[in-house]
């Protein structure tokens, strides 16, 4: 076999390991829905208490997802992701509201 091999290690050539690359786990944004029914008073409030907005914040990312559709409420490991959205989703419709809320991979 020629040196250039770098698996003929029988002449003393010095192979290197490849060092094992650690991926970052992937991130999810949680995102919330427009529809024609939840009060607008009770989005602000979700943002607020569940993703810690100011009511400023909230307010303003509220009139977002009521013009546009849909908004990000935050970016969150694939666990707390699946969390905020079980915890908003219950909380909706403990409330009579048909909110949804959802998450995508970044
Ligand atoms: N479109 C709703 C209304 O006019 C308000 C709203 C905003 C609902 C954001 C959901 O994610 C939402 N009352």
């Amino acid at each position: 076999m020629s040196d250039s091999n770098p698996f003929d290690n029988d002449n003393d050539l010095a192979v290197q390991e490849a060092k094992p690359k650690l991926q970052k786990p992937p991130l999810y944004k949680v995102i919330l829905l427009n529809d024609d029914f939840t009060p607008m008073d009770f989005v602000v409030e979700v943002l607020m208490d569940f993703f810690g907005m100011s009511e400023e914040l909230a307010t303003q990312v509220m009139l977002q997802i009521h013009t546009q559709g849909v908004g990000v409420c935050g970016t969150y490991t694939k666990d707390v992701a699946e969390t905020k959205v079980t915890i908003v989703n219950e909380y909706s419709r403990e409330h009579q509201h048909p909110l949804l809320c959802s998450m995508e991979v970044v």
